[in-house]
C-alpha cells in the first residue's frame, strides 16, 4: 500500500482514510476492503501503531487508526460508523443484508468481533500481555505500555480473556453450523456482507494466514496468534479462507 502524509491529505477532496502502516491491524484492514470491495477510491493515509501520530491528531482528533475522512465531514472512527458511510457514498454492492432483522443480526456479530470488550479488544489484551512476557528491554516495553494505556489493559483484565474470547468463537462457530444446515456459507442470509469481512480480517488476530497471504512482521506472528487455550472451530477458518479467495483480495497489504 502506498500511503501519504497527512500533510499531503487534509486539503484533498473525496475519501481519505488513515490507516495503520506495515501490520495487519483488523480495523484498517477491514475498513480498508469495505471501500475496495465497493471500489470507492481513497487516499490511504499512513497511521504507525502505538505511536504519537501528532499530525493525524491535530488533522483528526484521534491518534489511532482507521479514521475516515469524507470531504470536509467530521472524521469516523468506529466501525458501524464507517460501513454506513461507505453504504451512503457508494450503496453498491451493499455490504448491508435485505431487512431489519437481518441487518440487527449482522451488526450483532460484527460487535462482538470488533466493538470495545469484544474478541479483538480481548484478543489485544492478550497480546499485550504477551509483548510484556517476551521482553524486559524498556525500548521494547514501549510499544505494549502505550497500547495497554490505550485499550484499558491490566492483569486481572487480561486473565479474564481467554474465556470471553472462547465464548465469541463458538457462538460464531454456531451461527456458521446452522447456516451451513440451511444450505448458506454465510453469516447472515445467504450473500457476502460486512459480518464475513469482518470475521475474515479480525480471524487474523486468532489464527493469522501463512506468510505468503499474510506477510507481516515475524516478531508479530506470535503475538497475532491466539494461546493455545483457545478454541476455534475449523468452520471458522475455512469461512474465512473462502471470504478471501471469492470476495477479498489477497495478499495481505498493508
Ligand atoms: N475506532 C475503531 C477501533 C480502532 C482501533 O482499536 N485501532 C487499533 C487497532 S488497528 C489501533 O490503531 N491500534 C494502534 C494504536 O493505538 O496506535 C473502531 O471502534 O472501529
Amino acid at each position: 500500500m502506498e500511503y501519504v502524509k497527512v500533510a499531503d491529505a487534509k486539503d484533498k477532496p473525496g475519501l481519505r482514510l488513515a490507516l495503520t502502516m506495515g501490520v495487519p491491524g483488523p480495523w484498517s484492514q477491514a475498513a480498508k476492503y469495505i471501500f475496495e470491495y465497493k471500489r470507492f477510491p481513497f487516499l490511504p493515509v499512513g497511521q504507525l501503531g502505538a505511536r504519537e501520530n501528532a499530525e493525524l491528531h491535530a488533522w483528526t482528533g484521534h491518534r489511532n487508526a482507521p479514521v475516515a475522512v469524507y470531504e470536509d465531514q467530521a472524521p469516523r472512527v468506529g466501525w458501524y460508523e464507517i460501513i454506513m458511510l461507505a453504504e451512503r457514498i457508494a450503496p453498491s454492492p451493499s455490504l448491508l443484508p435485505p431487512g431489519s432483522a437481518a441487518r440487527a443480526e449482522m451488526f450483532g456479530l460484527i460487535t462482538e468481533i470488533a466493538s470495545e470488550g469484544g474478541l479483538a479488544w480481548q484478543r489485544r489484551l492478550q497480546m499485550i500481555d504477551q509483548m510484556y512476557a517476551a521482553s524486559d528491554d524498556p525500548k521494547v516495553r514501549q510499544t505494549p505500555d502505550v497500547l495497554a494505556a490505550r485499550y484499558g489493559h491490566n492483569v486481572a483484565a487480561a486473565q479474564r480473556a481467554g474465556d470471553l474470547c472462547n465464548d465469541i468463537l463458538a457462538m460464531l462457530a454456531d451461527k456458521l453450523r446452522s447456516q451451513a444446515a440451511s444450505g448458506s456459507d454465510y453469516f447472515v442470509g445467504d450473500g457476502f456482507t460486512a459480518a464475513d469481512l469482518y470475521w475474515a480480517c479480525f480471524s487474523q488476530l486468532v489464527t493469522p494466514m501463512a506468510e505468503d497471504l499474510n506477510p507481516m512482521p515475524m516478531r508479530l506472528r506470535g503475538p497475532y496468534t491466539a494461546p493455545e487455550t483457545t478454541v476455534c472451530n475449523p468452520i471458522l477458518i475455512t469461512h474465512r479462507d473462502s471470504m478471501y479467495t471469492r470476495h477479498l483480495s489477497l495478499p495481505l497489504d498493508f
